[in-house]
């Protein structure tokens, strides 16, 4: 296969501990063999009459349970331990943990809600713990009446429920020189889905009175590093929102306990956590992260500032290379999942390629199809038993197509860092395993 560039890192993922969740997709093969039989999904698993597992002589089933004051806060089943985010030194600072990111397990997710202990996670200063008791948020600048809120005031406001992703811009950074990581989570897990509660910026403004001189707000996060950003106040007033829960909950230290910003559909770096201030003012701030970071260095040269959105994107989460097709047969049924989602709006459609992007079959969107939230998509696939370069392109409402990596490398050169949203391949390989690898389709460097 000339048209593939290999990747011959090692996954940093752990494989073999996956047999428990592998032995239980068998058991349930067999139990439902009858429905599945139906509509030929799996080619049935072979009943054994001796499987003691099948009716009786389960060790769970003949003593008694946990009492139920046992967990106050519920924990994820034992023989889950394996689906925890990870972390690479690789994309830290220099190996440091309090500067770096944490990868949400994509492979390991059903259905678009991120549940909060998988958060993805990016600090520069590690993880802040703020008591809501001393909580202060100061907003202030170009504002008729400056104000400070406590957390309790700040939850007077009405509220709002929003599911939404965030996504680092930097998601797939290490990939613009070519496969990295053979690995899904550590290919795109800079990226979560979540319902955000809490207020519209736009309501907190209304009342104390934004001066029409104000254009520009800078947040300011109260942890070590003091993360600062500044926004363009159209968008402030369009639909961020000043949030409190995540799925339901409080937020999670790691996602910015107890307030953070949100800024549907734009770069999580803007998203500032542990809120401490916004000022609103009449120029960009020009931080630091928005100067010597988060720019978009282009081929020129020159770099673009005040670059916001995220692009509509996509990836495969099923098959990938954590979870391989190592034990279908040809023949089989099987469905292709994955996640597609798009800062300027709302995902249209999705096309998957098994054959490195010469033709297209079109996805069926499952579930919520929500603006500016992570979209499913799936495709039943007859198994051939032979190689496939598997791929995926999203379509968004607002006209955004996602590029081939040839496309993008024309256009934003082979420096980038962020926005990478060019169109994924796996290498499904003749036994099965499943490959990150980049696919060149037109001339272009490479
Ligand atoms: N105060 C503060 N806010 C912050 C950061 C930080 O280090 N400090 N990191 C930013 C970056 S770079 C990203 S990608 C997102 C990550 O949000 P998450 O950790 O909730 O996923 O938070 C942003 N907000
Ligand atoms: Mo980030």
């Amino acid at each position: 296969m000339s048209k593939i560039s290999e990747n011959n890192l090692e996954t940093t993922t752990d494989k073999a501990k996956k047999s428990s969740r592998r032995d239980f997709f068998k058991r349930t093969a067999a139990y439902s063999v009858g429905a599945i039989a139906a509509t030929n999904i799996l080619a049935p698993a072979k009943l054994l009459a001796d499987d003691e597992n099948i009716v009786h002589h389960v060790e769970w089933g003949t003593t008694l349970g946990d009492e139920l004051n046992k967990h106050p806060y519920g924990i994820p089943s034992a023989y889950e331990h394996n689906v925890v985010r990870r972390t690479s030194a690789l994309l830290s600072s220099a190996g440091d943990m309090h500067a770096a990111v944490s990868m949400t397990p994509l492979h390991e997710l059903e259905g678009i809600i991120t549940p909060n202990g998988l958060h993805f996670t990016r600090t520069h200063n590690g993880v802040a713990h703020v008591d809501p008791n001393k909580f202060r948020l100061m907003i202030h600048g170009l504002v008729e009446k400056p104000i400070v809120l406590t957390l309790d005031e700040l939850k007077k406001y009405p509220s709002e429920s929003r599911l939404l992703f965030l996504e680092c811009p930097a998601n797939g950074a290490a990939e613009w020189k070519g496969p990295q990581f053979n690995s899904l989570q550590f290919v795109k897990g800079m990226m979560s889905n979540a319902e955000w509660t809490g207020v519209r910026l736009k309501t907190i403004l209304d009342e104390i009175g934004l001066k029409p001189t104000a254009k520009w707000m800078l947040a300011e996060g109260s942890d070590g590093s003091e993360m600062s950003r500044t926004v363009p106040v159209e968008k402030v007033l369009d639909d961020a929102m000043i949030v409190w829960a995540q799925n339901g909950e409080a937020l999670r230290p790691e996602q910015g306990y107890p307030v953070r910003l949100m800024l549907p559909g734009w770069e999580a770096n803007l998203c500032v956590k542990w809120l401490k201030r916004l000022e609103f003012g009449a120029e960009p701030w020009y931080c630091k992260e928005e100067t010597s970071k988060y720019t978009v260095l282009m081929p020129s040269g020159k770099a673009i500032q005040h670059f916001y959105p995220l692009e509509v994107n996509s990836i495969i989460t099923t098959p990938c290379p954590e979870k391989p097709w190592s034990d279908l047969k040809k023949g089989d049924l099987v469905e292709v999942e994955g996640i597609a989602w798009s800062g300027h709006g709302t995902i249209k459609a999705v096309d998957i390629s098994f054959d490195g992007g010469d033709n297209y079959v079109e996805a069926s969107l499952k579930g919520l199809v929500l603006p500016k939230s992570w979209t499913r998509f799936s495709y039943m696939y007859r198994y051939e038993g032979k190689p496939l370069l598997l791929q995926s392109r999203a379509m968004d409402d607002a006209g955004f197509v996602q590029p081939s990596i040839s496309q993008e490398k024309a256009i934003m050169g082979l420096e980038g860092v962020y926005h990478r949203n060019s169109i994924c391949t796996w290498e499904v390989r003749q036994d099965g395993s499943v490959h990150n690898v980049q696919v060149r389709t037109d001339n272009c460097p490479s």
